[in-house]
């Protein structure tokens, strides 16, 4: 009985304490901090699980009325019968109309995602085995982001989803990801963005989200890579503008790509 009572209030506390990660005994998505991640989860609360509780229900209420209806006792003689054209016509028909009215939304879904807004950051995610690396293109900014081993962590530092360097981003601003990868099949997920693509090497897949709120966001690869797959996370940082602008001063340095000539230097120290 404790034990069922501290679940349960593991489960109440760390749904607001922890909205940004996986937490224990979770059910269901993480808390949405995207438009994107909100449509999804109303589309699954409010559409998909009460057709797929609907469909449960009448498949158990069927089984149990065939098993009284139709047991050996109250039917000594079977009944023979093999074909019914309507019930078939009416079998194949409301699933087919039932399909239809779940992809109307789907699709709308799958289309704003991928439909890409003008962008005011452009961010590219580079899957390695077995670690992630991020380019900001336009800020000669490149830098490798690896997970923190579990002696290394400091308080507050989920284990298996802190990183050393993670991305970081404003607030409500279009952020445009270019995934792709360097080795084999990667997937770039975030699950709070409602976000995932596959990193494919030798090929850039896009995609994009806006997060509403600051705070840190983490995300796991998502697709087989190899022995260390589960030890690449994806940590993101939503920050405010001047934090970000903060950030790009000390990071255009700090993480210069190609190496930064004197005179450029100077005129980013005296920024
Ligand atoms: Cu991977």
């Amino acid at each position: 009985m404790k034990k069922i009572l501290y679940i349960f209030l593991t489960i109440l506390i760390s749904s607001s304490a922890l909205a940004n990660q996986p937490f224990d005994w979770q059910l269901g998505f993480q808390k949405a901090a995207s438009e994107s991640m909100r449509d999804i989860v109303n589309f699954h609360n409010n559409l998909l699980l009460p057709i797929i509780i609907a469909i449960s229900v009448f498949v158990l209420f069927l089984m149990v009325y065939a098993c009284i209806r139709f047991r050996a006792s109250a039917n000594p003689i079977p009944s023979k019968r093999t074909h019914n054209v309507a019930v078939e016509v009416l079998w194949t028909l409301i699933p087919c109309l039932i399909l239809i009215v779940m992809a109307v939304p789907s699709f709308k879904i799958l289309y704003s995602q991928d439909s890409i807004p003008k962008a005011d950051v452009t961010v590219k995610a580079i899957g390695y085995q077995w670690y992630w690396g991020y380019e900001y293109p336009d800020q000669n900014i490149y830098f490798d982001s690896y997970m923190i081993e579990d002696k290394d962590l400091k308080e507050n530092q989920p284990r298996l989803l802190a990183v050393d360097n993670e991305l970081v981003v404003p607030v409500n601003k279009v952020i445009k990801v270019m995934i792709t990868a360097n080795d084999v099949l990667h997937a770039w997920a975030l699950p709070s963005f409602g976000v995932k693509r596959d990193a494919v090497p030798g090929r850039i897949n896009e995609t994009w989200f806006k997060a509403e709120k600051v705070g840190t966001y983490y995300g796991q690869c998502s697709e087989l890579c190899g022995i260390k797959h589960a030890f690449m996370p994806i940590e993101v940082r939503v920050v405010t503008d001047e934090e970000y602008e903060e950030w790009l001063l000390e990071a255009k340095v700090k993480f210069a790509k190609e190496i930064i000539k004197e005179d450029q230097y100077k005129k980013l120290a005296s920024k």
